[in-house]
């Protein structure tokens, strides 16, 4: 994958958002270099993890309650006004921070906004990639599968939202000194922080949606981030409006989604 995400505009089709593979890996971004991290050398240094053990049914009671809570998520595009503290917001950032990540390097920045006027430079910024994307940058194949979504270039809930939140990929750490320092599995890392951003969000009854205007290299501009960090999705953060709908749309089975004891290939004894 290239690392210049802006050059990736969306006639790639979904592949264009920020999954489009496992390639941020070990051998992706800056090199090794005489700074190995801020832990390099260090003798590793553990302490006793000894979460209580839920018995069978405590656990499927807890297990069920939170699978139907996260089923009642949906993904909102028309939200109230009304304000949300910001003690909520860094809730979930703090709880986004939990995740794990590639080599504990944390690689994320959560850019909190609540003015008016960035608000509104995201907007318009906004809206003007998505113009360009609905009206022809994407492929027909997109748009056709968007359809069932509903959407279009109209992004007018950046404004009336009392929070946007851009989460940016910290591509490769910086020491002090300016010296790079390696980051590991950042997309993965960024993706998982931002599913537990998403999960605290509705938790708190907090309506948001995983917004990728593409490109969204203006992310970088509007908010002044620096060269190492790369903006990843934008979460628009409020209620629901009191009329907010939502797609009729169907999550698939587990049976749709889970495969159990796959059969190895004959002769495969490794
Ligand atoms: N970024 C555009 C298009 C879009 C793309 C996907 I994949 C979606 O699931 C939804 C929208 C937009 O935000 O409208």
């Amino acid at each position: 994958m290239s690392d210049e995400r802006e050059s990736n505009g969306p006639k790639d089709g979904p592949n264009d958002g920020p999954n489009d593979g496992p390639n941020d890996g070990p051998n992706d971004g800056p090199k090794d270099g005489p700074n190995d991290g801020p832990n390099g050398g260090d003798e590793p240094s553990f302490i006793p993890y000894t979460p209580p053990r839920l018995d069978a049914g405590a656990a499927e009671l807890r297990g069920a309650e939170f699978e139907a809570l996260m089923d009642s998520r949906r993904s909102v595009r028309h939200f109230s006004a009304d304000p949300v503290p910001r003690s909520l917001i860094e809730r979930a950032i703090r709880t986004a921070s939990t995740a794990p990540s590639g080599a504990h390097r944390q690689p994320w920045r959560f850019v909190a906004v609540s003015d008016a006027p960035t608000k509104r430079a995201i907007r318009i910024a906004a809206e003007r990639e998505e113009q360009v994307s609905y009206g022809g940058r994407m492929s027909e194949e997109w748009r056709c599968a968007l359809r069932p979504l509903g959407t279009d270039a109209d992004k007018g809930y950046l404004e009336v939202v009392p929070w946007i939140v851009v989460v940016f990929e910290e591509r490769f750490g910086l020491s002090d000194a300016g010296e790079t320092i390696k980051n590991y599995y950042v997309k993965e890392s960024v993706g998982i922080a931002c599913g537990l951003f998403i999960a605290a969000l509705h938790s708190m009854g907090l309506a948001t949606l995983t917004h990728t205007p593409s490109p969204m290299g203006f992310l970088s501009r509007v908010l002044g981030r620096p060269a190492n960090e790369r903006p990843y999705i934008l979460f628009p953060i409020g209620y629901p409006a009191a009329d907010a709908r939502v797609p009729d749309i169907e999550r698939k089975t587990l049976d749709e989604v889970a495969v159990w004891n796959p059969e190895r290939p004959v002769g495969d004894d490794d």
